[in-house]
């Protein structure tokens, strides 16, 4: 039995918890079933959204500057390594003698890793499942100079207190040596970060909505995707892109033991996506306890990647 057909008990608390308060909010992490994986990429595809993009072009083209930064490093850490892809493109600039990939499931990472393991056979490689919201602990590696690698602007899906204290928490990880390279995305003209997730296409809304999906296996609710639109708007006042369902008619919502009515209009929150500009991120890295931050960016200035030493 897979584990998506595994009634998830502590899983299906958390979702219901989330739908029955009284602004009903379900974490971005409940994007991510198979087909949800699938549709992100697709996301990074899209011209609206030129994250992705954007920093693989400042990785590219400062590539040789930041491995100069970074120096030699015992351990390449890649939190939320998906597909390994971006973390792997780094192997032969820092050339790493281990590889830890760690992402919410084992499963997808061992695959990537057993197909990388071929192309670099020196490296050693190890999968690892981590919740990025709790503590990070590496007994294993303790006295190895680690380089943390945090792309794509994930940390943007946390909230700046939620982010200090991942910052605090890999700062004391790495023991006084190491560091984190991390990319960002920055605030800009507020049509363009609109379009970024309201694509003419209708991948971002896909995207949102296949949540409910993933959410009426994990939890036996019976949302009617017929049902439900997707909205993104930009908080100018808290700099961030916030997602949402919206439900376009009156309706109830029910589960095992319980159900929720929701009005036409009515909002579940999926994500928040914050956007920062440089001088607030490095100031933020500092505070967390990094000593020194290195910057590249675009021309357009739509993008950073940031080096911070611990
Ligand atoms: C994964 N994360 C950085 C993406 C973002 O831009 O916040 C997720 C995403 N949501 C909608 N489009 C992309």
């Amino acid at each position: 039995m897979s584990q998506e057909h595994r009634p998830n008990q502590k899983l299906m608390d958390e979702i219901i918890a989330g739908l029955t308060q009284e602004q009903p909010s379900i974490s971005p992490k409940f994007f991510y079933d198979e087909i949800g994986s699938h549709l992100f990429e697709a996301i990074t595809f899209l011209e609206e959204y030129y994250p992705t993009r954007t920093e693989k072009q400042i990785m590219m083209q400062y590539g040789e500057a930041i491995a100069l930064t970074i120096g030699k490093s015992d351990v390449l850490l890649d939190l939320g390594a998906g597909n390994c892809e971006k973390g792997s493109a780094l192997f032969n600039s820092l050339k790493p003698k281990e590889y830890r990939a760690l992402d919410i499931s084992k499963e997808f990472l061992e695959q990537a890793i057993s197909g990388l393991q071929k192309e670099f056979p020196q490296i050693q490689m190890q999968a690892q499942t981590c919740d990025l919201q709790e503590e990070l602990a590496f007994p294993d590696l303790v006295d190895r100079k680690k380089t943390f690698f945090y792309p794509g602007s994930s940390i943007g899906n946390f909230d700046p207190d939620a982010a200090l204290r991942l910052f605090k928490n890999i700062v004391k990880v790495c023991e006084g040596d190491g560091g984190l390279l991390i990319g960002v995305d920055l605030v800009k003209n507020h049509e363009v970060l609109s379009r970024a997730y309201n694509d003419a296409l209708g991948i971002t809304a896909a995207f949102n909505k296949n949540m409910l999906l993933h959410l009426n296996r994990l939890a036996k609710t019976d949302f009617n995707l017929a049902y439900w639109e997707h909205y993104a708007i930009f908080n100018e006042q808290l700099y961030r892109i916030e997602m949402y369902l919206r439900s376009t008619h009156n309706q109830v919502v029910a589960w095992p033991g319980g159900e929720k009515h929701f009005d036409s209009g009515d909002l579940i929150h999926t994500e928040n996506s914050y956007k920062y500009t440089q001088e607030k991120f490095e100031s933020l890295l500092k505070s967390a306890g990094f000593k020194d931050v290195y910057s590249w960016t675009d021309p357009n200035h739509y993008f950073l990647v940031a080096y911070a030493t611990a």
